[in-house]
């Protein structure tokens, strides 16, 4: 049989997948769902200072081949998540991972602090990506800022940590963040990728856009993204040193997508816009698939091709 089993930051997944941060999280009740699936892990919904509730709706809708979101943060607000991290029994098997995503660098800062100060377990995803807040540039696509809120937050989180990166198109955009990311020994792990920033999607019939907010303009998602996460993962694989991971996110429908993610580089894999759709069920299925494939091409344990992608 198969071993899926990895480690992030030097914490044991019993498998490789789990949700990516907005999808099935938001409620307890929904992470209830996750602890019960067949996922390795959970992270809950990218939390800002004060809950919010988001932008109008409809702002999800499914595409033929993917999705496009501009949800706006809604939340229920980091202590909620912080309570939830406090109770969270550690002694189990998946380990609870916590994503932040603070309207400004001082938001970002008082909440990293909240978590210290509680000394948990859990490890925290900073989202340096949100594509959806009208009038808030995303920190990705801001180097300076980037390095300056890295600098501001590594000493406060105080131990190893991940952040989110929205998706890079350019190989100059590859080396200037991985510069930048390579001077933290506490930045152990990036997840790559956040969703394609600002799609447009429109009813051919209607002749309107699919979601509300921003006239329509979105992040896109699932299968028709594979390709941008894969180069995203794998670029920052080759070129992420200290032992930092990569956390794959983008396309993944089925074992075959999730193959070719560690095939890339990743260490783990989170599953959005297939989980939305499927409910927490996908992650069995996606796991047996995974496993089948592994053992048709006598590949034990995911070290055997992680980041081994052949090329021409
Ligand atoms: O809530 C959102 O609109 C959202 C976030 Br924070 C994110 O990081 N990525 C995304 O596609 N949507």
């Amino acid at each position: 049989m198969a071993d899926l089993s990895t480690s992030i930051a030097g914490v044991r997944l019993p498998n490789l997948f789990f949700n990516a941060s907005g999808v099935w999280c938001q409620h307890e009740a929904e992470l209830a769902d996750l602890l019960k699936s067949e996922s390795g892990s959970l992270i809950t919904k990218s939390a800002t200072f004060e809950q919010r509730q988001g932008n109008p709706e409809p702002r999800y809708k499914p595409l033929a081949g993917g999705s496009i979101n501009s949800m706006g943060l809604p939340n229920e607000g980091f202590e909620y998540y912080l309570e939830y991290a406090k109770k969270f029994d550690y002694s189990q098997e998946k380990p609870l991972f916590i994503s932040l995503s603070g309207l400004s660098l001082e938001d970002n800062k008082k909440m990293c602090q909240a978590f210290a100060d509680a000394k948990l377990d859990c490890i925290l995803e900073v989202n340096f990506s949100c594509p959806n807040v009208p009038g808030k540039p995303q920190l990705g696509y801001d180097m300076e800022a980037m390095e300056a809120a890295l600098t501001a937050l590594a000493p406060i989180i105080n131990k190893p940590f991940g952040i989110k990166l929205p998706p890079y198109f350019d190989i100059a955009h590859f080396d200037a963040v991985a510069a930048i990311i390579n001077k933290f020994d506490q930045v152990q792990f990036v997840t790559c990728v956040n969703s394609v920033g600002n799609g447009l999607a429109i009813d051919f019939e209607t002749e309107t856009a699919l979601i509300k907010p921003k006239d329509g303009f979105g992040g896109l998602g699932g299968l028709m993204i594979l390709q941008t996460a894969l180069a995203n993962v794998n670029a920052f694989h080759r070129r992420l040193t200290g032992g930092k991971q990569v956390i794959g996110v983008g396309g993944v429908t089925s074992g075959k997508e999730a193959f070719l993610h560690v095939l890339a580089g990743a260490s783990a894999v989170q599953i959005g816009t297939q989980l939305k759709e499927e409910g927490p069920a996908a992650f069995g299925r996606i796991k047996k698939e995974l496993e089948e494939i592994m053992a048709a091409k006598g590949y034990k344990s995911l070290d055997d091709f992680r980041g081994k992608v052949k090329t021409l």
